[in-house]
């Protein structure tokens, strides 16, 4: 292999950090391959250390909705910062970001920033657990909610990736508090709450899994939760830190009409910078310290930067028409893969919903994690090199999600397809 810029800073970097990345899903293993250097981004375009460009569909995984470095969110950024860039001491940023969380999803009467969405999750949990005065959680196997110990049971993403679905150093006692459901199993989920009902805090559950591919959940099983979930005394916590203020202003719950007792929310909400929030009914939120006797903390939450980067972007996306047109960018994309996989005659399912969309090479209905691995990961190897080699970036692994931005244009959707194209034509 040619030496490279990337392949360098890759050697360096493997001498000094773990697996030489800050995060693992970054490491191309799912792939068998070494990671590149980004030197800079801009609109729907990614460049390495070495001068190649590429189309991103990866956006920072999720929060970059308006594409990279937006002139709106650069500007609110650089006039913020002339006024300090932290304080740990409230400021009127937090305020507006609340005010506009609250109006936008209303199933969130109050909310507190974190400084990522493992926090929140970590946080809306020990929260659930106070307020309920119980202990055990329940969570679906293969939904990501971050690396909070609680969390890392049965796991999706860079877990799944690495065949550690159950991470080393989570001890078997907090596991053991943590009970793990087939996802889209109405039975499963009755025989636990019949075994355990009054000992469950919450159900914590991505809104639409995206961290074992794209799942969507069957017609009645969210409904099927909300019921149960309340004729039991437990909480529902809805992990939207991928698909809120992304899919639609109030998220899934919005499209899916559910209403849950928590949320947990990120990413597009930073505008990039790294933030993430927790919120739901006031009764539950009133339960956190200073007034309530559950402790959760954060030097840098509400982070000046961070607030402004996030409500630019949200004011962005409040323009008319910017959800409409991610949506009709998403199903360009889907339908042409579609088209593309049925032509070559490769057994596929491509699931979209808006700017979010996952290949799968397997012709059956996407149900769980299960179905997922049944795929031949072999097909989306060869398809991810080959999109790579020409300038197309997607994601790094079969089970994580692809992300369109308002910055990708139609032409850009036109030429990606005809490089997957072009791709699939030589085999
Ligand atoms: N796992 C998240 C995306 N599915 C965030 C990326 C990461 O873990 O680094």
């Amino acid at each position: 292999m040619n030496e490279t810029l990337s392949s360098k800073l890759f050697a360096k970097a493997k001498t000094l950090i773990p697996g030489g990345v800050n995060s693992p899903v970054r490491a191309f293993r799912n792939v068998d391959g070494d990671p590149f250097f980004i030197q800079r981004a801009k609109g729907s375009r990614i460049e390495d250390v070495d001068g190649k460009s590429y189309l991103d569909y990866i956006g920072s995984w999720g929060p970059n909705i308006l594409g990279h470095a937006p002139n709106a969110i650069i500007g609110a950024i650089h006039q913020a910062a002339k006024d300090g860039v932290s304080y740990g001491i409230p400021n009127p940023h937090e305020v507006k970001m609340a005010q506009r969380i609250t109006e936008w999803v209303p199933s969130v009467e109050k909310v507190r920033m974190t400084n990522s969405g493992t926090e929140a999750t970590m946080s809306a949990i020990r929260l659930a657990r106070g307020f309920t005065g119980r202990d055990k959680i329940v969570k679906f196997e293969g939904c990501y909610h971050g690396h909070a110990d609680s969390l890392l049971v049965a796991a999706g993403s860079g877990a799944l990736t690495f065949g550690e679905p159950d991470s080393a150093g989570v001890p078997a006692s907090f596991a053991r508090e943590t009970i793990t459901l087939p996802y889209n199993n109405v039975e499963r989920l009755e025989e636990v709450f019949a075994q355990y009902g009054e000992q469950i805090a919450a159900v914590i559950i991505e809104s639409y899994p995206a961290n074992a591919g794209l799942v969507f959940p069957r017609e009645g099983y969210l409904a099927k939760l909300r019921e149960i979930t309340r004729v039991h005394g437990a909480l529902v916590i809805f992990d939207e830190v991928m698909t809120g203020f992304r899919l639609a202003r109030g998220g899934v719950q919005e499209l899916e009409d559910f209403d849950p007792d928590l949320t947990a929310m990120g990413k597009v909400i930073g505008g990039g910078l790294p933030v993430g929030a927790f919120g739901g009914r006031a009764d539950i939120m009133d339960q956190l310290a200073p007034d309530g006797p559950v402790y959760q903390a954060g030097t840098l939450s509400g982070n000046p930067l961070a607030m402004v980067a996030g409500l630019t972007q949200l004011d962005e996306l409040a323009q008319a028409g910017a959800y409409e047109y991610l949506a009709q960018v998403g199903a360009q994309m889907a339908d042409g893969l579609r088209k593309i996989f049925t032509e070559k005659g490769m057994p596929h399912r491509v699931n979209q919903v808006g700017s979010m969309f996952c290949l799968y090479f397997i012709d059956e209905e996407i149900v769980n994690v299960d179905t997922v691995q049944k795929q031949d990961f072999g097909i989306f190897k060869k398809l991810f090199w080959g999109c790579l080699e020409a300038g197309v970036y997607l994601a790094p692994s079969p089970y994580e999600t692809g992300f369109i931005s308002m910055a990708h244009t139609r032409e850009d959707i036109d030429d990606t397809l005809d490089v997957v194209e072009s791709v699939v034509a030589k085999w």
